[in-house]
């Protein structure tokens, strides 16, 4: 007798898993499922579960493949569980093809193919709530936000668009999705879009999404001139879609904790804000060869503005910009200067030239510091003027973050409208409009 396992969260149970359960029980004669503990899947980094344990654990039963039904608690349970059961056979879907080699030793692993996308119709039936997001562009980023969304509940990978065709086809063959070439027969199949294509091409491509009714989640920065920002969201807004910057800071549970250890008023009345982030690039890379879009402004800016506009407001008095500009036109090394009313803020970045990231808040009573990658924030420090009190705070940040943002997109469309104070349209548009500023000024 062939005894077969495998395992997973199963949450708003789809088609996905079903022929995955069915391909599982055909490998052998007897096949035992594991299911996740809401506990495990908090420890490796899922977001989102909607199911309950027993919800899943019924709804895997219901399928009749499974002979014996299991708990999957923490990381290392396979290895025992493999031999606990006799086990011959050890299966999982391909978008984990790799991961479990180290079982080798003690079992056959199969990796079976992945359902490449989740029909409406079955979503409808089911009455799932999942959404089918679909990416535009497929460069370095789109990369790490498949797998990143893959650990959020509710959402699924459709497809990705390119007009490049050649580019599409590798991208969509690499994460086993479907790719388009077509963009009506994209947007026919996904319910939002997410917008990782050049810096450029954003507006078009948010008004596009918009236009077909579906909602977006956008890379940063979303838009480079205020009327624009203010434009697509007075769009979402009459076509009631949800429409959001991805800002990964602006969403991830460190950086909410350093906002409202700030706001607490701890270190007192906020004053200064200085934010720095650089990060080397290819001087052939895009980033340092467009001369209007590449440059490290527009690359980094929106990263080291958000503390800035989130302590000190957007209604600052006058900014400056300076910038050590290449050979190529474009700035290697940019540093804005803003001033309030009462306070003062700098954030600097680079491409081209190398510092010291650090985020440094401070008040009339101490200040906090959280050094690089403050942009992950992960641990950040209160300091006094009593230097022997040092308040120490940490958080987790998992993976490339992009899972938080993704899961708030989620919840929002779910939701509805209301809760967008991890990073407000107001927000958005006044980053909007200091990129203007600054793509004005370095035009001058
Ligand atoms: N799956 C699939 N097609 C999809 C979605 C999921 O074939 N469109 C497969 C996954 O590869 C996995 C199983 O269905 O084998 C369960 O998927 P999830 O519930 O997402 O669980 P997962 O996070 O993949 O956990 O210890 C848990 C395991 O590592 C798998």
């Amino acid at each position: 007798m062939v005894r077969v396992i495998t395992y997973g969260t199963f949450d708003l149970f789809h088609e996905g898993h079903y022929r995955l359960l069915q391909r599982a029980k055909a490998l052998g004669d007897y096949l035992i499922v594991g299911v996740t503990t809401e506990n495990y899947d908090k420890a490796r980094g899922k977001l989102g579960v909607v199911d309950s344990v027993i919800t899943r654990i019924e709804n895997v039963k219901k399928t009749g493949f499974a002979d014996e039904v299991i708990i999957e608690e923490s990381a290392g349970q396979k290895f025992n569980d493999i031999k606990k059961y006799r086990i011959d056979i050890f299966t999982v879907g391909s978008d984990w093809t790799g991961y479990f080699d180290y079982l080798k030793d003690c079992c056959k692993v199969v990796y079976l193919e992945r359902t490449r996308n989740i029909s409406s119709t079955m979503l409808r039936e089911q009455r799932q709530h999942i959404m089918r997001i679909g990416i535009i562009g497929n460069g370095r980023i789109a990369n790490r936000f498949v797998p990143e969304a893959r650990l959020v509940s509710g959402i699924t990978v459709q497809g990705v668009y390119n007009p490049h065709p050649h580019s599409a086809k590798r991208f969509a063959e690499k994460w086993e999705i479907d790719g388009y070439e077509d963009v009506e027969l994209f947007y026919d199949a996904v319910d939002a879009v997410y917008i990782a294509s050049p810096h450029k091409t954003h507006y078009e491509y948010i008004n596009g999404a918009l236009e077909h009714g579906k909602h977006v989640l956008c890379e940063k920065p979303m838009v480079l001139q205020r009327r624009q920002a203010k434009e697509v969201f007075a769009l979402a807004k009459k076509r009631e879609l949800v429409l959001f910057e991805g800002i990964k800071t602006a969403y991830c549970p460190g950086f909410q904790k350093l906002l409202g250890i700030a706001y607490s008023g701890v270190i007192g009345s906020i004053r200064n804000v200085e934010a720095c982030f650089t990060k080397l690039e290819q001087e052939n890379s895009r980033e340092l060869t467009d001369p209007v879009y590449g440059g490290s402004f527009i690359e980094l800016g929106s990263y080291v503005m958000l503390p800035i506009l989130k302590l000190m407001g957007a209604d600052y008095e006058k900014v400056s910009f300076d910038t050590i500009n290449g050979e190529k036109g474009v700035d290697l090394f940019t540093r804005v200067t803003l001033k309030y009313r009462n306070g003062l803020a700098t954030a600097t970045c680079g491409l081209g030239v190398k510092s010291e990231g650090r985020l440094l808040i401070a008040g009339t009573k101490g200040y906090i510091l959280a050094e690089a990658p403050w942009w992950k924030t992960s641990y950040f420090e209160v300091h006094y003027e009593d230097t022997s009190r040092v308040d120490k705070f940490s958080e987790v940040f998992l993976g490339e973050g992009l899972r938080y943002e993704i899961s708030d997109f989620l919840t929002r469309l779910n939701h509805g409208e209301k809760d967008d104070f991890k990073l407000t349209r107001g927000e958005t548009v006044a980053l909007a409009g200091i990129m203007e500023e600054f793509m004005k000024a370095s035009r001058e």
